[in-house]
């Protein structure tokens, strides 16, 4: 047995219990896709994430990419290339893409629930796998010319690279200097560097192609004055995919990393090495920002799901750990030094660290799938009323809580897998050490948590108008108020008070957002509570769907569930309300914390830090 440990049903529990995935495929949206197909796909990923897949993930941690600077390469280990290629083989990176580019559309909380096994088996193997998807996106927004090259792409397998970083331009993209030249034949000479670019070369695919923010000579500052290019590895014959002369664009550095090693993170150069590195403006529309959020998107959604099921298997590890592990006495018989001894999960301690866990990993398990169940119109009628337009907001509203709560919380609550296997956590015997290296990364990249924090609030709730916000609260209100069982009469109450809470919240920032127009400094106070604020909703929102999950666990033993059945469902029902119990009464000191924030922190002078 490798070291990841799917949980197939409570991924059947979201999809078929809660979000009603057989209605969303019944709809006819999906062709012919159906209950069984679903199922199949969902077993021979399992099988596959569990396996061939998972296989390197320690040995490609140990025995990372290889790059020679003599011709910009980089070698990957031979473990992971079979990981990668068992993936490929079994055309699992076609699912989600349009058909034209021969792949199979899939409900997208089909698409992440599948994702969420490959990203928790091994998370690099579904980034290098990324091309078809980078061509779909490709495809969408490409002239009828790049949709053929979207096709070729995909149907030769090539990867894929997001290119908008660089030395001076992290989270601020926008001070990008990459340069783009208009040529003559309607191409451009893209001229700059970036840096960490992750799979930016690799031996696994024939081809690879970057999309690369640039700015065009004479556009103007910042995002709006960048665009997208598509710049391949090598050039190709457009009709045939036959590769041609290599392009100029190289790898000059591969990154020393603190974990997901097996991800080549690169510096890439462009026209800088003799060569010009020649780019085709994607769409032929100067709209390089918008068009790489269709990107940025998705990758904020993998990074979140990734992080989430990070945490999955260290709590499942954590688990069978602790079912084996025998240490001290019972609580009880603390002072009869010969009582007999106990595996620890007879520890209130551990028993608290790892409901913890699972109510984190399961309740943010529901967050992505049903932030997933609004990418697609239909499923967001089924699972919450949302017509098309309030589908695509309710999305947006979410990804930054999947991205920057899934990663915030995964990476805090993963601490307390390791500690509950004690010292052998810290070991490399077992994975979560790994773990927790590999997922530090997801609270930085695609926008760190303050970006997160500050695209919520500004973005998707001012400039929304608060229409999304309050679609989802008026969803939580409905639990609330129809109180659907009354074994749980105090946790609806915790609810309701946590929603007042986070209500407040979103109203002091609004306040401080107003009185700027007076006072720009009233600005940093959402500054210092955006972030509190974000994770305040994304528990308001955990907190919810793990009591509605309780709801319908608790119908389910009512008609008599049994077995493991039975085992499941009591567990549903703990962790709603442990959750209730344990994390939303916090909401209401974080709330005072917001509200009591003021400049000071602002003031002090940088000295004096
Ligand atoms: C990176 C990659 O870190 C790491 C992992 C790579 C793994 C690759 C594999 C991925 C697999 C994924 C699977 C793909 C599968 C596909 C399947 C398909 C079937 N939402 O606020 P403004 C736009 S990469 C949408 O003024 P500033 C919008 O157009 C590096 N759009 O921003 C807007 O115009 P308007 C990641 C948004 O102050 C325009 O931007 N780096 C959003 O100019 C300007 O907006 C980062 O993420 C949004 N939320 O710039 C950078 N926000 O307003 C982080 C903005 O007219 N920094 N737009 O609509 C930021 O996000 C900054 O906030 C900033 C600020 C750069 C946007
Ligand atoms: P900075 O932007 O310098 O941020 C430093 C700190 O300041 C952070 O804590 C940040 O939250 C804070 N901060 C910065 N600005 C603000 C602000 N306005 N308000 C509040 N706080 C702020 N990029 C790509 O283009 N493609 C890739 O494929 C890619 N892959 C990557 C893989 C890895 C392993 C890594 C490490 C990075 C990758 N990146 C990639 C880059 C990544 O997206 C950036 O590192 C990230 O956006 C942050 O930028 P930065 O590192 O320059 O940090």
């Amino acid at each position: 047995m490798g070291h990841y440990k799917s949980n197939m049903r409570d991924l059947h529990f979201n999809l078929f219990e809660m979000y009603e995935l057989d209605k969303v495929l019944e709809s006819g949206e999906f062709g012919d896709l159906d209950h069984e197909t679903a199922v199949d796909m969902l077993r021979e990923v399992r099988t596959l994430a569990e396996g061939p897949i998972a296989e390197s993930f320690a040995d490609a941690d140990r025995n990372p990419p290889v790059f020679d600077p003599a011709d910009h390469s980089v070698t990957i280990p031979e473990s992971f290339a079979k990981s990668y290629n068992a993936f490929i083989e079994a055309g699992w990176d076609k699912v989600g893409v349009v058909e034209e580019l021969g792949g199979l559309p899939a409900p997208r909380s089909l698409y992440w629930a599948l994702g969420e096994m490959v990203l928790g088996a091994n998370p690099p193997v579904f980034m290098y796998a990324a091309g078809s998807g980078f061509a779909n996106i490709l495809f969408d927004n490409g002239t009828d010319e790049q949709k053929k090259w979207a096709a070729i792409c995909s149907e030769r397998g090539w990867g894929a690279t997001m290119v908008l970083t660089e030395p001076d331009a992290g989270s601020d993209v926008g001070a990008g200097t990459t340069k783009a030249i208009k040529q003559e034949d309607g191409s451009w000479h893209i001229d700059g560097v970036k840096r960490f670019i992750t799979s930016a070369d690799q031996d696994m695919t024939e081809n690879i192609f970057h999309l690369v923010l640039a700015r065009p000579e004479g556009a103007g500052p910042g995002t709006k004055g960048l665009s997208l290019f598509f710049v391949p590895k090598f050039h190709f014959d457009p009709e045939t995919g036959e590769l041609g002369e290599r392009n100029g664009a190289f790898v000059t550095n591969v990154e020393h990393k603190m974990g997901i090693k097996a991800s080549a993170t690169c510096e890439v150069t462009f026209g800088q090495h003799g060569v010009p590195a020649k780019g085709w403006l994607v769409g032929e529309v100067h709209s390089g920002i918008a068009q790489m959020f269709d990107v940025i998107e998705h990758a904020r959604m993998m990074v979140g799901t990734k992080a989430i099921s990070t945490l999955s298997t260290g709590y499942l590890n954590a688990l069978d750990y602790a079912k084996q592990r025998v240490q001290g006495a019972d609580l009880t018989q603390m002072t009869d030094k010969a009582a007999p001894r106990v595996t620890i999960t007879h520890h209130p301690d551990v028993r608290r660290a790892l409901l913890t866990q699972k109510a984190y990993a399961e309740g943010l398990r529901a967050v992505y799938l049903y932030t997933a169940s609004h990418q697609d119109p239909v499923a967001a009628q089924i699972v919450s009323g949302a017509d098309e337009e309030m589908a695509h907001k309710v999305n947006d509203l979410l990804l930054p809580i999947v991205k920057g709560v899934g990663s915030e919380r995964a990476y805090e609550k993963l601490t307390e897998s390791l500690q509950t296997l004690g010292g052998s956590g810290f070991l490399q015997d077992y994975p979560i050490e790994q773990y927790i290296r590999d997922s530090k990364i997801d609270s930085l990249y695609e926008g760190t948590t303050a970006i997160q924090a500050q695209d919520f609030f500004f973005r998707k709730i001012i400039r929304d108008k608060g229409q999304a916000l309050a679609h989802v609260a008026g969803q939580i209100s409905a639990t609330v108020e129809a109180a659907a069982d009354e074994r749980l009469s105090a946790e609806y109450g915790l609810l309701k008070t946590a929603l007042e809470d986070v209500q407040a919240m979103a109203a002091t920032l609004t306040g401080w957002l107003m009185s700027a127009q007076e006072d720009p400094k009233q600005l940093y106070k959402i500054g210092t509570g955006s972030v509190r604020f974000l994770m305040s909703v994304g528990d308001l929102v955990i907190g919810w769907l793990l009591l509605r999950q309780a709801e319908v666990a608790l119908a389910a033993l009512d008609n008599g569930a049994t077995g493991d059945d039975k085992a499941f469902y009591e567990g549903k029902v703990a962790s709603g309300k442990f959750f209730a119990k344990n994390m939303l009464p916090l909401l209401t000191a974080i709330r005072g914390t917001v509200e009591n924030v003021d400049n000071d922190i602002m003031e002090l002078d940088e000295a004096s830090f």
